[in-house]
């Protein structure tokens, strides 16, 4: 073996084996290895070019090199070991890349308490741990909990061992595989049947700068349009423009906020993409127009499949088959498949020119004001073959900047097929309306895909496993990089009784997107359709999430700059949240962090009222539907073992939401702004914004004032880009704990130049137990309410004695 120190890196050789080790910063590396003496084309759609060629120096070590945070070294067999500056092994190879002609496998050590979380939505427990799965974007109609692989091929995870995290992206686009102790209980590996050896490690030790990392390689979700965080009402299908409307105007009678409508494949003539059936739709521009002076935004589904139609003056076929622009069987002639509109051809969106070709489709809806675009299919799924796609020797013509022109088969592209037609769909409605944030639904992707579009978990069914089921699939996809994506509320298979609706929509009012969609031939989904009392109990939690928007937008505000995602895995915020400095319960429970401060706590059981424990991590809590301030678990550090137990099992939480309830704890020491009641996001909310404040305990010896909440506020006017030239709002709040027992709360200065919708601050005070002067009224759980507190843009203080 002979080793070779560059200054980002190294190479090293054994053979005709060439291991390539870079570091792209003090705690990114890449690493590339090939058996055939030369490393193979460096290109790939999913990390950013920008970032790809950074490099740091490094220092080289006999064997190896070290960066500021870690420490790589080579031994015989080009086997790895990844250290940090302590020695705590984050990673090391079990036994050399195992080549069988152009297929590969990758194994590292796995030890016992060893966790895995990502690969996106593939279902199953939160933790991968045990598991093992394959990288085929597949149209899973119907799958269940054990089905591999479904719509998404993410290859992407973060292992957490030891307290200490670590993240792997495999960029590989074939139908790459994982296995995290399933054949051999001490070994992970990774592999493919083709395509390069290309692996990047993101060292945490935090949990949350490997999401930072994995953010900083493949881009982090855009700023959505703020409405896309609104209700969204959906079904396949509203056939008809009245239907539709009748839909509209019931969510607006019954006032249950609602600001997106879609409409699936049945609006098409004949399912042929970009036409409308002016049957069923005969005034569709005047339908858009009605639909956005209420307040609704209209998504459309735009499929990939373009009919296969020669001479029938159908623009989509007439100018792709001008342009050249579908792909090809191996004999040159043109793929035809079987989809909705039978015969269809399928874009090459592998180049550039025909992305941008395929952006031009967009023209008529954009113009009509149409506020989103939805890629089903795009795995792509083709009836008919037992693949469910088209064949794997269909060609695929790479002509696009940072690759090598050539062909490829599909088994290479199939994977990004799906994130590469919602670019196309991005990009395109980008540049037809170029003051407007696109919004684009896909169901199939890669990783780096969230660039582009929001996504959602398929073809889910009305089970009440399923509705359990979407806690695991969001947070991992959220780990993954998709921070922006739901499951079909009330599941989209099958018709859910009315408890599994209300349940349903109770969980998905705290989730990133939040759409109620069915299949044909279900029963109707909509809130309304069991009654008054279930609809009210569906309408309260709706109300929730639109109170929570200022929450919610700052939380994806976040996300929009670091990649954090929206709804969190309890380890991401509390990765040392167990006695000896462990994450807590990293799976068994399904609580979620939703945005940094809010821990929801459904039932794990979900379809029974019966008692379970909610498991709150150390610190002060608080009850987000009382007040109720609950105790340190802290505070039973150190007791003998006996006594500890005792008093573990006098401190459980044990709760019994019923049918109207859902569990919702907030972290002691945040400030939660909160709106006036709305029922869209077009409107602005009139009145105050209230800032929940959730006073934490003043830290024990602590001889000076200290800061007992703090938290943040984001606005801007949720549409366009403006807030990139600084027409944005951001404020901080922050309150201190005075020496004399009184509590000041002080809103920082403005940042940015936007004017927000507020007159003014309502302050709700929680976990403040003394007696108020001046304007503050005392309520139960010793909280304060002050009503009304001028809007200053130099700042304030209000000091609460
Ligand atoms: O073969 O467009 O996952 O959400 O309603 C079914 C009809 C095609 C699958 C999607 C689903 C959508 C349906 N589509």
């Amino acid at each position: 073996m002979v080793v070779q120190n560059l200054p980002n890196g190294l190479e090293a050789r054994q053979g005709d084996r060439l291991l390539s080790i870079r570091a792209l910063t003090d705690h990114i590396l890449r690493i590339r290895e090939s058996n055939s003496g030369s490393l193979p084309e460096d290109a790939s759609w999913s990390v950013l070019p920008s970032v790809r060629t950074a490099n740091i120096s490094v220092v080289p070590e006999h064997d190896g090199f070290h960066t500021s945070q870690i420490r790589i070294t080579v031994g015989p067999d080009l086997l790895i070991t990844l250290t940090d500056m302590e020695g705590h092994l984050l990673q090391q190879d079990a036994e050399p890349i195992r080549w069988t002609g152009a297929r590969f496998r990758v194994y590292k050590h796995k030890e016992p308490d060893d966790h895995f979380f990502g690969l996106g939505d593939k279902p199953g427990p939160l933790d991968r741990a045990g598991q093992s799965y394959v990288m085929w974007n597949t149209d899973s109609f119907g799958w269940q909990e054990s089905t591999d692989p479904l719509y998404k091929s993410i290859p992407f995870f973060l292992e957490f061992r030891g307290g200490r995290a670590l993240g792997v992206l495999f960029d590989n686009t074939w139908r790459a595989f994982f296995d995290f102790g399933h054949e051999l209980p001490n070994e992970y590996s990774f592999g493919a049947p083709d395509g390069p050896v290309d692996y990047y490690l993101m060292y945490g030790p935090d949990p949350k700068e490997v999401e930072k990392d994995y953010a900083w390689l493949t881009g982090p979700t855009p700023l959505p349009p703020l409405w896309a965080l609104g209700f969204q009402q959906s079904r396949y299908s509203y056939e008809t423009e009245g239907k539709l409307l009748d839909v509209a105007k019931r969510l607006r009678a019954d006032r249950i906020p609602a600001d997106a409508l879609y409409l699936d494949i049945d609006y098409q003539r004949k399912y042929r993409p970009f036409t409308v059936d002016e049957v069923a739709f005969p005034l569709f521009s005047e339908m858009v127009k009605k639909l956005s002076g209420d307040h609704f935004h209209l998504v459309l589904i735009t499929d990939l499949h373009i009919a296969d139609l020669p001479g029938s003056n159908y623009a989509p076929y007439d100018s792709g088959i001008t342009g050249d622009r579908f792909v090809k069987n191996p004999d040159g002639s043109t793929y035809v498949g079987p989809v909705w509109p039978g015969a269809a051809v399928f874009p090459e969106f592998t180049q550039e020119k025909s992305r941008a070709w395929w952006g031009t489709l967009y023209k008529q809806f954009a113009a009509e004001h149409v506020s989103g675009f939805w890629n089903d299919m795009n795995e792509p799924a083709v009836f008919t073959y037992p693949s469910k796609t088209m064949p794997d020797a269909t060609q695929h013509r790479i002509d696009e900047p940072g690759f090598q022109k050539r062909t490829a088969s599909h088994l290479e592209i199939h994977n990004v097929y799906g994130m590469e037609n919602s670019r196309a769909t991005y990009e395109g409605v980008l540049q037809l309306n170029p003051q407007e944030r696109p919004f684009v639904l896909t169901r199939a992707s890669y990783a780096g895909g969230q660039r582009y579009a929001a996504t959602w978990t398929g073809d889910n069914s009305s089970t009440w496993n399923h509705l359990r089921e979407t806690t695991p699939q969001l947070l991992n996809l959220g780990i993954s990089g998709f921070a922006l994506a739901g499951a079909d509320v009330g599941g989209f298979a099958g018709s859910p009784p009315p408890d599994l609706l209300t349940k349903w929509l109770e969980v998905a009012a705290f989730q990133p997107i939040d759409r109620d969609h069915a299949a044909k031939g279900t029963r109707p989904h909509e809130p309304w359709v069991d009654g008054r009392e279930h609809e009210s109990i569906r309408q309260r939690f709706i109300e929730e999430r639109y109170r929570l928007m200022p929450y919610l937008y700052t939380t994806v505000e976040e996300t929009s700059r670091t990649g954090l995602p929206i709804v969190r895995p309890l380890f991401l915020e509390f990765p040392h949240a167990t006695d000896d400095g462990h994450p807590m319960d990293l799976d068994a429970s399904g609580e979620f962090m939703f945005g940094p401060d809010l821990l929801v706590a459904p039932n794990p059981s979900p379809e029974e009222i019966a008692p379970y424990e909610v498991h709150l991590p150390p610190g002060v809590w608080y009850d987000y539907w009382t007040g109720e301030r609950f105790e340190h678990r802290s505070a039973i550090r150190g007791e003998d073992s006996e006594k500890r137990e005792e008093l573990l099992l006098r401190k459980r939480l044990m709760v019994t939401p019923t049918l109207s309830e859902l569990p919702v704890y907030v972290r002691g020491g945040s400030v939660i702004p909160v709106a006036p009641q709305t029922e869209n996001t077009d409107v602005a909310p009139n009145g105050p914004l209230t800032l929940r404040i959730y006073l934490n305990d003043t830290p024990e010896n602590e001889s000076h004032s200290s800061e007992i909440c703090s938290g943040d506020v984001y606005q801007d006017d949720g549409h366009s880009f403006a807030f990139r030239a600084g027409d944005f709002l951001r404020l901080h709040f922050s309150c201190v704990a005075n020496q004399d027992g009184s509590v000041t709360v002080i809103a920082g200065k403005r940042q940015g130049t936007y004017a927000p919708w507020w007159n003014g601050f309502r302050l709700e005070v929680h976990g403040w137990d003394h007696l108020v002067s001046a304007n503050g009224n005392q309520t139960s759980h010793d909280s304060v309410i002050i009503q009304q507190v001028n809007d200053n843009p130099e700042g304030l203080q209000v000091v609460l004695r």
